[in-house]
């Protein structure tokens, strides 16, 4: 591994949240009529809560009060987090599982970087507390992705300047973070064939050939 440092985002790329937050935003966007769909969705990946809002209010028609979209990210957020609490250890899939027991074997120090507020309950959830040598998420930072504040503050965390840390992203918007920092972004899902990424991971093994 070329590597010392490995950062993870995690919806999308070591669990399968983002469908969950796909499920939640599609709920809220039905119940105020509006369109909504899986293309729409990806806009949404590794943005935060608010800025995912005002992306789906675009194509509302009318404007909402302040007010109004605290209570549908609130609304939103508890319907995400009802979904969330099903979760279990079983969601990590066993790709996901073999890739972080092989790397745990080594020297290379690994964290999360996530825009997502609920990083804690979700790594509770599957069993990854206290894994990660370090995690910088949504409750740390102030621009979320495609600013590079999260991931700058996850090699800060691992003592690791930007150049010795790979990120790992399923969002076009975090390629574009970690590239802003100064990091090689190995890219799946989603942005997969990001031209701006060093790797191009079919499934997160991948990864243990770099
Ligand atoms: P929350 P990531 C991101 O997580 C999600 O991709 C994005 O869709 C979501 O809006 C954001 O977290 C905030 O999540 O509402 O839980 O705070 O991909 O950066 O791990
Ligand atoms: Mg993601």
């Amino acid at each position: 591994m070329k590597y010392q440092g490995i950062i993870f985002d995690l919806d999308g790329v070591l669990c399968s949240t983002d469908e969950y937050h796909y499920r939640a935003w599609k709920a809220l966007a039905d119940r105020l009529n509006i369109p909504f769909d899986r293309e729409r969705n990806n806009l949404l990946r590794g943005v935060s809560r608010m800025q995912s809002l005002d992306i789906i209010l675009e194509k509302a028609g009318r404007a909402y009060s302040e007010q109004e979209k605290a209570a549908f990210a609130e609304e939103k957020n508890a319907l995400y987090r009802q979904l969330l609490g099903g979760m279990s250890p079983d969601d990590l899939t066993e790709d996901v599982r073999r890739t972080l027991r092989e790397l745990r074997k080594t020297a290379v120090r690994l964290a999360i970087g996530s825009s997502s507020k609920n990083t804690p309950f979700i790594l509770e959830r599957l069993g990854l507390s206290g894994f990660f040598d370090a995690v910088a998420d949504g409750n740390c930072i102030t621009h979320s992705k495609p600013h590079p504040e999260v991931f700058l503050k996850a090699a800060e965390l691992l003592g690791l300047p930007p150049r010795d840390c790979l990120v790992v992203e399923d969002a076009h918007a975090g390629v574009e973070a970690a590239s802003a920092g100064g990091f090689d972004c190995a890219a799946m899902g989603d942005a997969k064939d990001d031209p701006r990424a060093a790797y191009h991971l079919k499934r997160l093994s991948d990864l243990l050939k770099v």
